[in-house]
């Protein structure tokens, strides 16, 4: 049958472009496209070639592994071929790999497959002669890379000659450089301080660092490696599983990943895949996916490949982060300080499995450093649960006649005038309480869960009692009837009650909590709970000055006259004696001298990855009267410890220090 010259064609330009991008991604280091949408390119010319392998050449991207190194490292012929994955999107995709496996070594039992997270870096070959490394080259097409040796060498945890004994005469390891995330926040910062531009993420970091021609500049860059296999392997033999030939390389001082597991049948691999989904945004390195090989070498060996990839091997890739899409508006919502957050809306597009349509784009200072506009074309983030965010326009998609993005002259909400303080970064409402949006905000923040906790009192309800002037204060939330909450909309005489029922609750409460409860600028939780435990009494943090303010742990002079600022409002002195005649109330406190704070003469050490930001626990432990400490020894008394914990936690184990997960650390907190 005559192909239609129109598959030719399709063909031929899905091949120009998927080239078009592998240049970007592999020589430029500035993609323009997302990871999920080159991998949608690369999926459809592979479709049609294994339907029509007449439109199949020799040059197509599907054949090769990346594109042309640069010119200015010298070439590397790689001894063996640099090799790239298959890849599954779901569950069934993954099946029908350990399917293919399971027929082509006519096994009926489980297979036995190793996993170990995808890191996004780039792929590295490391050879050593009789121990020494002797070169560092990337992959480049596969076949032929760049020799990057004098930028391998400055790398911390890469050995420049091997320990113990026992290695193949010539050895060749293969791994994955990447840049880890504290690094590459460290980075940025440092490069906007001096007024750069900084890198669009940690793989673009860590590609630009590798490629740097001056190996000063690689040397401080915060790059790491993890191992992952090997190619040219002569005078001298591995293991007989891939697992083992692993620790062996670690044995000799190269780093593996601690996450490598033995896994059997497709089950277990399922649950992994699971589990690491859902640390991945806890873990200090960006990965996309995991990878999964038959553990077996002579099944390895058995199985082949095909054209780009092993046949023994699969990188089951988590749904992208990161997707394209297009601004059809901007707007500016207002906080409860008065803060313009302009978001994007947009068309609405699948991230990570689910639907968005805002992003938030931070602040004028990132607008304009990331050089967003009306219409632009932009690719959208999600992570874990934090809101979604604007990374960058795609410039190639940009309208001519893109217009800037200014700051409204006026609140959107209720026209009072937006006023930028020198030296922050962001843009306010001048209008306070005034601000209907404000005052939304205000009331959300003091019926949240870890304010005074109003059960059943949620956003949309704060909305619809400001929107008709049910409330203007939080305190006016006390003074509401049962026919008022059963007159509002979607409320049932029932919830109506139960809301009531929850004010009531309410009203017995803590005065840190009280204090978190009225939005003070910039007193959080923790230092609610200091200023609480240091005075004793709302009347005393009102009467107390900055010198007084100041003498609590965490309290500076911003802090201090934000809380001056405050009480010198008299509305805000109305509201809180409006709560009191309310009815609110907390048991007493003893005014507690900093040698009766519960944890006074206790020691601790935070590591590993926490799910708040360390100075945020240990602002909390200090303001019990704990000291933090930035080692471990025998004065320790507790060692709170994270996700991916090291050396810390070792040496805590061989002292005895008790450690604490998260979990046990509140336990902990919850009895004092
Ligand atoms: N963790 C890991 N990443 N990665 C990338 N293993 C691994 N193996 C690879 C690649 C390209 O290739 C071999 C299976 C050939």
């Amino acid at each position: 049958m005559m192909l239609s010259a129109e598959y030719r064609a399709t063909a031929e330009s899905l091949r120009k472009e998927i080239e078009y991008h592998n240049r970007r991604y592999y020589t430029l280091d500035d993609p323009e496209i997302t990871d999920a949408a080159y991998d949608q390119l690369l999926r459809e010319l592979q479709a049609l070639e294994a339907q029509y392998p007449e439109l199949l050449t020799t040059d197509s991207p599907t054949q090769r592994v990346g594109a042309e190194p640069l010119d200015a490292f010298s070439e590397v012929v790689h001894p063996v071929p640099m090799l790239s994955l298959d890849n599954a999107f779901d569950q069934q995709e993954f099946a029908d790999f350990d399917r293919r496996v399971r027929e082509r070594l006519e096994l009926t039992d489980e297979v036995h497959y190793i996993a170990e997270p995808k890191l996004d870096g780039l792929a590295i070959s490391l050879l050593y002669e009789d121990g020494l490394l002797v070169r560092g080259a990337t992959r480049g097409d596969g076949k032929v890379g760049e020799d990057v040796t004098q930028n391998i060498r400055t790398i911390p945890t890469i050995p420049l000659h091997l320990t113990g004994s026992g290695y193949p005469k010539r050895l060749e390891v293969r791994g994955e450089i990447f840049m880890p995330k504290a690094g590459f926040n460290r980075l940025n910062e440092r490069a906007r301080q001096q007024g750069e531009k900084g890198f669009a993420n940690p793989r673009n970091a860590a590609a630009g660092s590798l490629r740097q021609l001056n190996p000063k500049i690689a040397a401080a860059r915060p790059l790491a490696i993890y191992c992952y296999g090997f190619g040219l392997v002569e005078g001298g033999q591995l293991g007989k599983s891939h697992y083992e030939s692993m620790q062996l390389l670690a044995q000799w001082g190269l780093r593996i990943s601690p996450e490598l597991k033995q896994l059997s049948g497709i089950s277990a691999c399922h649950d992994y895949y699971q589990q690491l989904a859902k640390r991945r945004d806890g873990l200090d390195y960006d990965i996309d996916g995991v990878v999964y090989k038959v553990d077996d070498l002579q099944q390895q060996q058995h199985l082949g490949f095909v054209s780009r990839a092993p046949r023994w091997a699969i990188a089951w890739k988590f749904p992208a982060q990161e997707e394209t899409t297009r601004i059809v508006g901007i707007d500016f919502q207002v906080g409860r300080t008065g803060a313009l957050t302009p978001v994007a809306r947009l068309e609405p597009v699948q991230v990570a499995g689910v639907m968005v349509s805002n992003a938030t784009l931070h602040n004028m200072d990132e607008i304009q450093r990331k050089d967003i506009r009306f219409d632009d074309t932009v690719i959208v983030r999600r992570a874990g649960d934090v809101i979604p965010e604007v990374v960058r326009s795609v410039l190639s998609k940009r309208p001519a006649d893109a217009k800037k993005i200014s700051m409204p002259a006026l609140c959107p909400e209720c026209q009072s005038e937006v006023i930028r303080l020198e030296g922050e970064a962001v843009a306010r409402c001048s209008g306070g309480l005034f601000c209907p949006a404000q005052r939304k905000e205000a009331i959300k923040h003091f019926a949240s869960r870890k304010a005074m906790d109003i059960e059943g009192l949620g956003n949309k309800l704060v909305d619809q009692l400001v929107d008709k002037s049910l409330i203007h204060t939080p305190a006016d939330l006390f003074n509401l009837s049962l026919d008022q909450f059963a007159g509002l909309e979607r409320m049932a005489e029932k919830s109506a009650q139960n809301l009531l029922d929850a004010l009531e609750k309410s009203r017995l409460t803590t005065l840190p909590r009280f204090l978190f409860s009225l939005g003070i600028r910039e007193v959080g939780e923790a230092t609610a709970r200091s200023l609480a435990l240091h005075f004793g009494s709302i009347e005393a943090i009102r009467e107390a000055d900055q010198e007084r303010l100041q003498t609590v742990s965490d309290v500076g002079p911003i802090v201090a006259e934000h809380i001056i600022a405050f009480f010198r409002q008299p509305h805000n002195l109305e509201v809180v004696k409006a709560l009191q005649n309310a009815g609110v109330h907390w048991p007493a406190i003893e005014q507690a001298a900093a040698d009766q704070l519960p944890l006074t003469d206790k020691s601790f050490v935070l590591t590993g990855t926490l799910s708040r930001p360390r100075s945020v626990i240990k602002e909390q432990l200090q303001s019990l009267g704990a000291k933090v400490a930035g080692s471990v020894s025998k004065k320790t008394d507790y060692l709170v410890a994270g996700a991916d914990a090291g050396s810390k936690l070792a040496k805590a184990e061989k002292l005895g220090v008790e450690v604490l997960d998260e979990e046990k650390l509140e336990r902990l907190l919850a009895t004092l």
